[in-house]
């Protein structure tokens, strides 16, 4: 089992060297990233973008990107398509996010002719680490689906659920956060919970332990659940955090990165090939923590 993201670079250079196709390559600390994971030899960069702004990048940045493949191309979109083709003509195993928009690096991943769709819904994971907490744990969607509702909340959680599985957890317990540990018809994402908590107990999703509605505290501690009196076999040990939607989900994922200092890597999940997605202001650290998982999800 993949404990932390020391672990997670071993298991990473045992399944590597993997060609990675970055979109809109220019951006300092994605080549700085790229340059230790093809020193670590668990990848090989395939770049996309303006190849002046590389090489300039590059320079500032002080990597030597000698030998790496580029392909010229500066409008962005078309450079995001490009990079998404080569990943799903097979040319490269896995596709990385450089410093494009969000929704313009996904609208390529889901390109109708050239994208990586699978028919399935496609989810943004961030994987995490911190001191307080004893294992790696997956945070899901502050990344790609607005607002989901009850099916797609399924697939969010199948979606993350096949990631723990790489990880090495094949039974991971799912924690379906809100404010509360109650239903309340005016929080419509506790009935959200409770329908999903209850879902999984009849064999609609499977493969995982889901329990819901519940508020951080119960998900993280099992002494704040024994104190509130909630038994659940997921309080206090949870793999999986699903939030209601991108917002609650974004904040925390950044709360717990800048305030927290926790450790973390981005992935879409649910594409045909992995797709690194993280946020263009993560750290070298982030960017090569989510190049591992990227390796490791092939
Ligand atoms: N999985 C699979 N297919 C999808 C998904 C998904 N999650 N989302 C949309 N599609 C398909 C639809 O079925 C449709 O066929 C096509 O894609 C277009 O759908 P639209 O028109 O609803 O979606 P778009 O293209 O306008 O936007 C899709 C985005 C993923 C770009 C959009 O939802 C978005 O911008 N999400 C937020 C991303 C973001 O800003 N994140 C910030 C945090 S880093």
């Amino acid at each position: 089992m993949i404990k932390s993201f020391s672990d997670l670079m071993k298991q990473a250079k045992a399944s590597g060297p993997k060609k990675v196709a970055v979109a809109v390559a220019q951006d300092e600390v994605v080549l700085e990233a790229l340059s230790e994971a093809a020193a670590e030899k668990i990848a090989t960069p395939i770049l996309f973008g303006d190849k002046a702004a590389i090489e300039e990048a590059a320079k500032k940045a002080k990597v030597d990107i000698r030998g790496w493949e580029i392909n010229d191309i500066k409008d962005m979109a078309q450079a995001s398509k490009a990079a998404v083709k080569a990943v799903s003509s097979g040319e490269a195993d896995f596709l990385m996010k450089g410093l494009v928009a969000t929704s313009i690096f996904l609208k390529a991943v889901l390109d109708k002719e050239v994208g990586l769709r699978t028919g399935r819904l496609l989810s943004h994971v961030a994987v995490m680490e911190m001191k307080l907490y004893p294992k790696l744990f997956l945070l899901t969607d502050g990344g790609m689906n607005v607002k989901p509702d009850l099916m797609a909340k399924v697939d969010i959680i199948n979606n993350a659920v096949g990631i723990s599985r790489k990880l090495g957890v094949e039974n991971p317990k799912v924690a379906v956060l809100t404010a509360i540990e109650t239903v309340n018809p005016d929080m419509p994402e506790t009935i959200d919970a409770s329908h999903l908590a209850k879902m999984n107990e009849r064999g609609q999703i499977k493969g995982c332990l889901v329990d819901g509605p519940l508020a951080l505290d119960l998900a993280v501690s099992a002494e704040a659940a024994a104190h509130k009196k909630v038994k659940s076999l997921v309080a206090g040990d949870a793999d999986i955090f699903l939030t209601p939607e991108i917002a609650s989900g974004n904040m925390l994922a950044k709360g717990l990165i800048y305030l927290g200092g926790a450790q973390a890597a981005g992935l879409i999940a649910g594409a045909g090939k992995p797709v690194v997605m993280l946020s263009r202001s993560d750290s070298k650290q982030q960017k090569l923590n989510s190049i591992a998982l990227g390796v490791v999800s092939c």
